[in-house]
């Protein structure tokens, strides 16, 4: 094991708070939860001193807004949302320390004292500025209560406090066009006071400990140093509105602490709420102020500069509390190749999962898909085939394949092993070096590398297996056959170990097979792997691991997501033939600058069934394989597109075309019934940029 791992070191980890105004998705749980957990599993296994800490976030605007949408109080929404959510977490074994909630005493009396200890410190500036007050609702337009375009993007839809097209985190005073959410109707500019934490004054504490990090994920630094390059500015941290924490002073009625500077204070509160369960209400001190601690806040994207630069602000005011030692943000899941989308329910919900399939199928796949450098997509047929290629024929059939060999051959006993041959010390020693890079992988965040390693060690004790052909030496080598089975065994435990923060629930049923349930409880990762099954030791009686998914249920998962996109697209393409194109516009090098085009190699062709006209191409874009479709079978035959350099415009919204996905579009110039693909003069590599 790499010297890396002191052990009983002293660490906190926290995944970004849900909204308890929704349930959860597989987008938030590839994002902030799984890695999250699988990472905290590790630890706890290592020995470390860890601490898992969530909660709901019961304040802001996504509240009240669905509370209106449902036509319910703001405080049944989070009661209903916050019990649901908590439950599915649970029902997937996402391993919570302590699920709370921001609407207890405990967390107004904790975010009230940091706001009350700043602003006696002199750190927050009052202003009084115009912001969107909507006349026919009565109400200032805090946050998502307004929406309009983004002035960064352009975009359409942007909300008040944010653009989910860029990511910007937006003033909204500076929203154009704007309206409000709830009515409609143009908002007007009124004037109102509110308090500000001058962020540029930490500016340069947040730069002398942001730029020197190493570990940290590119997003994350790339996406501080972009707003340091703008220069941080003021940040209101309350707002008007009739639903959150109130503002401790007085005079200041109909206003509260703004969401985002209450809500990760959640994570302290969950922390003291864990604490006083524990009958130890000082305890969490140790792990938000003793220098040794570590913090790990896992976080999808969008909330990079709220776990980057406004919350460490906000703890460097108050002082005496640790930053985090690494912000882990990953980037986005796709659906189908379609983005998620909670208002069109386009989405695969927990809940709805977990009432039809293992939460470990779902655990390996999101894991290995994990969006950890750029988004990713989860598609109903690539988790079917890794459920069953993968889990039920690689992992879960040498396990099953070598315990009943046991059972039925051996009386149920670890055989006793005799002269082991070089085949056989090779197989242990790569073994027991392949969890050694599992252990790496996991520390690193790279939990999709994981995947691949522990698959690495059942594929090769698969292969093994196989090659030492027990079925044959049993009849003529018994004490070959022994050896054989007693190796696979040993491997069986390692694959628990290097399983058990990835497909909990799985290992459960290994180590119980194995017996090995005590040992689990009572050693650690170290200790686990350096103990082998003593032979002669009595298992218990196997059974399947994983079985396999059928393609009929698969179909109707696939079908439930393309009737809701059918319906979207038949109201999008009402809203298209009301507008009216008739020239082109001008457009300005920034509009060019969208389109992402490059040179992509044509790696196979196929016929889209029952269409005439359409080929669909499998196309190296140089980071990935991609799927198009195109229209070229008349004017192209198959080998003639072959190997072709293409140019590819990469970041088409992809779009589905008789029933296929096409994933991007190719250029080529086309008039008078004729067309020639566009292509370079001289060979480029794919991905290259058309600038
Ligand atoms: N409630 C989640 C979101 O933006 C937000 C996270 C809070 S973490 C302190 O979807
Ligand atoms: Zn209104």
């Amino acid at each position: 094991m790499s010297d890396k791992i002191r052990k009983h070191k002293k660490i906190i980890v926290t995944s970004a708070l849900p909204y308890a105004n929704g349930p959860i998705h597989l987008g938030h749980i590839a994002g902030a939860y799984l890695p999250a957990d699988i990472f905290v599993r590790y630890h706890r296994l290592m020995g470390n001193d860890i601490v898992y800490i969530c909660g709901s976030d019961e304040h802001g605007v996504p509240i009240t807004l669905r509370a209106e949408v449902e036509g319910i109080t703001p405080q049944e929404v989070v009661d209903k949302y916050h019990e649901m959510n908590k439950k599915s977490f649970y029902r997937f074994g996402i391993s919570f320390d302590n699920f709370s909630r921001t609407s207890l005493p405990i967390h107004y009396e904790t975010s009230q004292d940091f706001f009350l200890d700043i602003y006696k410190k002199g750190i927050l500036k009052t202003k009084t500025e115009t912001h969107f007050f909507c006349s026919n609702c009565n109400r200032f337009l805090a946050d998502r209560f307004v929406e309009g375009k983004c002035p960064n993007c352009g975009s359409v839809g942007a909300r008040g406090d944010q653009c989910e097209n860029c990511g910007t985190w937006l003033d909204p005073a500076k929203l154009i066009e704007p309206h409000c959410k709830i009515c409609g109707s143009v908002p007007v500019a009124k004037e109102t006071m509110h308090w500000y934490i001058p962020l540029s004054n930490f500016q340069k504490q947040l730069e002398d400990w942001i730029l020197p990090k190493k570990g940290w994920k590119d997003n994350v630094v790339n996406f501080c140093k972009g707003w340091f390059e703008q220069g941080l500015e003021d940040r209101a941290v309350t707002r008007d509105l009739y639903w959150g924490i109130p503002v401790p002073l007085e005079g200041s009625e109909g206003k509260v602490l703004y969401v985002w500077f209450d809500a990760p204070i959640g994570y302290i509160s969950s922390t003291k709420e864990w604490a006083q369960n524990q009958g130890n209400p000082e305890l969490w001190k140790e792990y938000w102020c003793n220098p040794e601690t570590k913090l790990y806040h896992f976080i999808g994207k969008d909330n990079i500069v709220f776990h980057a630069i406004f919350f460490p602000v906000i703890l460097m005011a108050y002082g005496g509390y640790n930053l985090p030692e690494n912000v882990i943000a990953n980037e986005f899941l796709t659906l189908e190749s379609r983005k998620i989308s909670t208002s069109q329910d386009y989405a695969v919900w927990l809940n709805d999962y977990l009432n039809m399939f293992p939460p470990d199928s779902l655990r390996y796949c999101l894991a290995s898909i994990s969006p950890e450098t750029k988004d990713a997509d989860f598609s109903w047929h690539d988790f079917q085939s890794r459920n069953n290629n993968e889990l039920a024929d690689i992992l879960g059939n040498f396990i099953n394949r070598t315990l009943v060999f046991i059972d039925k051959y051996f009386e149920a006993k670890i055989p006793e092993p005799h002269n082991l041959s070089q085949q056989d010390i090779e197989i242990i020693r790569e073994v027991e070096n392949q969890l050694d890079v599992l252990a790496n992988n996991i520390e690193t965040f790279q939990i999709k590398a994981g995947v691949n390693t522990l698959m690495d060690i059942a594929r090769k004790a698969n292969k093994y297996f196989n090659d030492s052909e027990p079925w044959v030496t049993l009849k003529h080598d018994r004490v070959k056959c022994a050896s054989t089975l007693y190796i696979c065994s040993q491997i069986i435990k390692t694959l628990a170990l290097g399983m058990s923060p990835y497909l909990p629930f799985t290992m459960e049923k290994v180590i119980h097979f194995l017996d090995i349930k005590e040992e689990f409880e009572t050693k650690n990762w170290e200790e686990i792997k350096n103990t082998p099954l003593l032979p002669g030791k009595t298992i218990n009686k196997p059974d399947i691991l994983f079985y396999k998914i059928e393609d009929e249920v698969i179909q109707n998962e696939v079908d439930k997501l393309e009737s809701i996109v059918n319906k979207t697209d038949d109201s999008d393409k009402r809203a298209q033939s009301l507008k009216e194109v008739n020239k082109l516009e001008e457009i300005t090098i920034e509009d060019f600058r969208k389109l992402d085009l490059r040179i992509a190699e044509v790696k196979s062709i196929s016929r889209v069934p029952k269409t005439d006209k359409l080929y669909r191409l499998e196309v190296d874009d140089g980071d990935d394989i991609r799927s198009i479709i195109t229209g070229l079978a008349d004017y192209y035959e198959p080998e003639e597109l072959n190997g072709k350099s293409i140019v590819l415009l990469a970041n088409l919204k992809p779009a589905k075309i008789r029933g296929e996905f096409s994933n991007g579009m190719l250029l080529a110039a086309e008039k008078d019934g004729k067309l020639a693909l566009l292509t370079t003069d001289n060979f480029m590599e794919p991905g290259s940029k058309i600038t």
